[in-house]
């Protein structure tokens, strides 16, 4: 491989650009997910943005945090999005309508619908990463960690409290945006029973605007059952436990059930170093284990990949994703399971396919029907994607297939351009370009 892509930047080259790009995105206020397609806070990209920056400013990147989590709903929810006064991305706060909402934030506007649980993951990494600097470092970011704790753990009681319906044990999404995965094959069986009614107020996207190609985005026809979701719940008047009851999409997420496991070891982790309750804390390793086995029940008997559960048609969906290997990320599968997904990983058909430029897993395999290279979550690679896989396999002390996916990572990352995603062949970048987080991932992996 190689020549393929005109740049490629030295190590120290490419950490000054990401460092750059994390320094051109701040409003001030916030670090918008991305410069123009994005201008606004997202929920997951804050952790992960907060993870490059300890790097470079430990206070801005406890200030990310802390902008996020003052935006938490009262019932615990950490919001989706948090908005800027931008009116450049659709939908905005005026279509969401969540002001009104019961449980809503108090001075600040933020969207109605929620995104994986990395947060946790990302103050334990800032602890990590600051008690490698100065000892005031250390002691600012345990201070932070000790503080940020308390909602930490409301935020994951809330995953519990109003997101595990029904006996699999996973943790449920009413929207394909709270996956973080949006258009994801995933999604498209319990999709296809979403129908837009007639009273879909009418709207303009933007996103297709800012982005040349639209067809690296999702299809308008997708964006109308988006919207449509988010007509329901406003009706709800964001009432959750009715819209969990009715929405016309409620799916058991695999990926997000074994992010919370894992993030729940981590809150425990902290907790225990920070002395927080003890109660709470058994409550965290409660949930997790539920959590763990939930996911170990999914796996497929042949494949063993892990599968979500549409809970409004009661049915496994067999759609064959990255998420299918959400078990590596938390553990709690059988031996015989793992080592399948671990060489299905390896194998021809995601990292190890002769025509990727880097052996990053795409978001859906090379070989399945459907796979498109240039489409959002249907086939690109996502630089995020595989900093969560390199750090769960670190911390499961597989150090040498972390390694490889940091290698992989960087080699993909090279051209400095901090793509949204990549097209896995050429490492042509999509989507927008300087991606906070993308920005940041490349800096954890470069220090
Ligand atoms: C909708 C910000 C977000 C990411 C998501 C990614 C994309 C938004 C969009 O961008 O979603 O939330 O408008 O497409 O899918 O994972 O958090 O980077």
């Amino acid at each position: 491989a190689g020549g393929r892509r005109p740049v490629r930047y030295a190590r120290p080259t490419l950490a000054a650009r990401a460092a750059r790009v994390l320094r051109d995105n701040d409003t001030g206020a916030v670090i918008t997910a991305a410069p123009r397609l994005y201008p606004h806070m997202w929920s997951w990209d804050a952790a992960f943005i907060s993870i490059g920056l300890a790097r470079l400013d430990l206070p801005r990147a406890v200030a990310e945090l802390e902008t996020l989590f003052k935006a938490q709903w009262r019932n615990g929810m950490v919001p989706h999005i948090v908005f800027t006064d931008d009116d450049a991305y659709f939908p905005g706060p005026d279509r969401w309508g969540t002001d009104t909402a019961v449980d809503g934030p108090r001075n600040v506007r933020t969207s109605g619908i929620c995104q994986p649980p990395v947060h946790a993951i990302a103050v334990q990494r800032m602890v990590e990463i600051a008690r490698t600097s100065s000892p005031e470092e250390r002691a600012d970011a345990e201070r932070f960690a000790r503080s940020i704790w308390p909602a930490l753990y409301s935020w994951h009681r809330w995953l519990v409290e109003y997101r595990t319906p029904g006996s699999s044990g996973l943790i449920a999404i009413v929207h394909g945006w709270e996956s973080g995965m949006d258009n994801s094959p995933r999604w498209d069986v319990p999709y296809a029973a979403v129908n837009p009614g007639d009273e879909l107020p009418p709207y303009v996207r933007k996103d297709v605007r800012v982005i040349g190609d639209p067809s690296e985005r999702p299809t308008d026809k997708e964006y109308d059952r988006y919207l449509w979701l988010i007509e329901e719940m406003r009706r709800a008047g964001y009432d959750q436990k009715e819209i969990v009851r009715r929405s016309s999409f409620l799916v058991g997420d695999v990926f997000i059930t074994a992010l919370f496991a894992v993030s729940c070891d981590v809150l425990i982790e902290l907790g225990t170093e920070f002395g927080q309750d003890e109660d709470k804390l058994a409550d965290l390793a409660l949930w997790a284990s539920r959590a763990r086995d939930a996911v170990a029940a999914s796996c497929h008997s042949v494949s063993g990949m892990a599968r979500d559960r549409d809970l409004r048609a009661n049915r496994w969906l067999d759609t064959q994703t990255i998420a299918g290997f959400a078990p590596l990320l938390c553990g709690g599968a059988p031996d015989e399971v793992q080592l399948r997904l671990l060489s299905l990983l390896d194998s021809d058909r995601w990292c190890g396919h002769p025509g990727l430029l880097a052996p990053v897993p795409p978001s859906v395999s090379p070989m399945r029907p459907g796979f498109n290279p240039r489409q959002y979550w249907r086939g690109p690679q996502w630089p995020v994607v595989n900093w969560l896989f390199g750090w769960a396999f670190e911390r499961r002390g597989w150090h040498e297939r972390a390694r490889k996916l940091r290698e992989a990572g960087l080699r993909l990352t090279d051209d400095g351009a901090f793509g949204e995603y990549y097209e896995p062949f050429s490492g042509e970048p999509l989507g927008s370009t300087d991606q906070s987080w993308t920005a940041a991932v490349v800096l954890d992996w470069l220090c």
